[in-house]
């Protein structure tokens, strides 16, 4: 019924609903076409603002960095030194201030690769940097929440094709994360158990949704994806942050990773563009035993290197849609390769 006929479907990590309507897939696109990928740049670049040895935009100047290397973003949307300041008119006009860190992570000195392509040791040390920025940021009285992020590609606002991530630590609680506390809190207390291990048990025995596993994570197409290949990694065991994954865990996140972006490109055979990002428990001195630890991919790509969806009209105004299901999204990427296209 649900590959035939359009319905909506509950996300019931924040409680928003998706329209999939898989009858119009077929219709035909007249619209936008994306410029071709550009193929993967030389290992270095004299003009990049975050090779080796190179100068920022900011006027730094980088270290001859071996691995991976963060800095305080030159141009940060959230600073620590703000004074505190509060609006509040009638209820009508609100405001807050907000202190925060911006951090970029660079993944590698090596302006040319990608997660998908950097070797597992490599990508060990990224996550192993990511843990050390969520436990010192995370730390901090003012800070309630660690965004770590990644844009890929120009199609999504990435400045730069030298392998990047940012970290946005902010004073309050981000909307999106703070859904997902809410629901995860309340399917708690109502049902007694944790909303994503119930749910990575429920799909491991469906198995429609799933793209890949390892012992310590699993990536799957969530029931209520609204991207096109959208997916959700989720540790095997109940973690609430990076903090608390075993030096085991850790390389099981960089295995799934490796292998989930690795299967991403080769879908279209360029590389792939996509925002993604981890939710982890708030910061915020509180115990939160019921958030479980997961990453999201939201690739904007629907039909091929150079057609994206785009998130307007009714999508904008009312409710997301879909034409694609994500079963048949999770089929596409479950029949690809893990070897990837460049280095076959
Ligand atoms: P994105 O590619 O996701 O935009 O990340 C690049 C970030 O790097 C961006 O937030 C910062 C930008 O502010 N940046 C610096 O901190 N220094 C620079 O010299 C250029 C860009
Ligand atoms: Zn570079």
């Amino acid at each position: 019924m649900l590959e035939e006929y359009q319905h909506r479907r509950l996300n019931v990590l924040t409680g928003e609903w998706v329209l999939v309507s898989p009858h119009r897939a077929q219709r035909p696109w007249q619209g936008q076409v994306e410029p071709t990928p550009t193929p993967p740049p030389a290992s270095y670049d004299p003009g990049c603002y975050l090779c080796p040895g190179n100068e920022r935009a900011g006027g730094a100047r980088n270290p001859r960095y071996g691995s991976t290397f963060v800095f305080e973003n030159d141009f940060a949307a959230l600073r620590p030194d703000t004074p505190e300041t509060r609006l509040e008119e009638d209820g009508l006009l609100v405001a807050a201030s907000e202190r925060g860190v911006c951090r970029v992570v660079c993944f590698s000195p090596d302006h040319g690769l990608t997660l998908s392509r950097m070797d597992l040791a490599a990508i060990g040390e990224v996550v192993d940097t990511w843990t050390a920025q969520f436990v010192e940021l995370g730390g901090h009285p003012d800070i309630r929440s660690v965004q770590i992020f990644e844009n890929r590609g120009e199609m999504m606002g990435c400045s730069n094709p030298h392998p990047h991530c940012q970290i946005w630590a902010s004073e309050s609680v981000p909307n999106e994360l703070l859904k997902e506390v809410r629901s995860q809190s309340a399917y708690a207390a109502e049902r007694g158990g944790c909303l994503l291990c119930d749910c990575l048990a429920l799909e491991r025995r469906l198995a429609a949704r799933l793209v890949c596993a390892n012992e310590h994570f699993a990536a799957l197409a969530p029931f209520w994806a609204v991207w096109p290949f959208e997916t959700l990694i989720i540790s095997t065991r109940h973690r609430s942050g990076l903090d608390e994954l075993s030096a085991h865990e850790r390389l099981g996140l960089a295995d799934i990773l490796k292998r989930l972006t690795t299967r991403y490109d080769n879908l279209f055979e360029a590389p792939f563009p996509y925002s993604m990002g981890f939710h982890q428990r708030p910061t915020d001195g509180r115990e939160h035993p019921c958030f479980h630890f997961h990453a999201h991919f939201y690739p904007p790509l629907l039909r091929s290197a150079t057609v994206r969806k785009f998130m307007v009209g009714f999508e904008l105004l009312a409710t997301p849609q879909r034409d694609l299901t994500p079963e048949s999204a999770a089929a596409r990427l479950r029949g690809l390769t893990e070897r990837h296209y460049l280095d076959a």
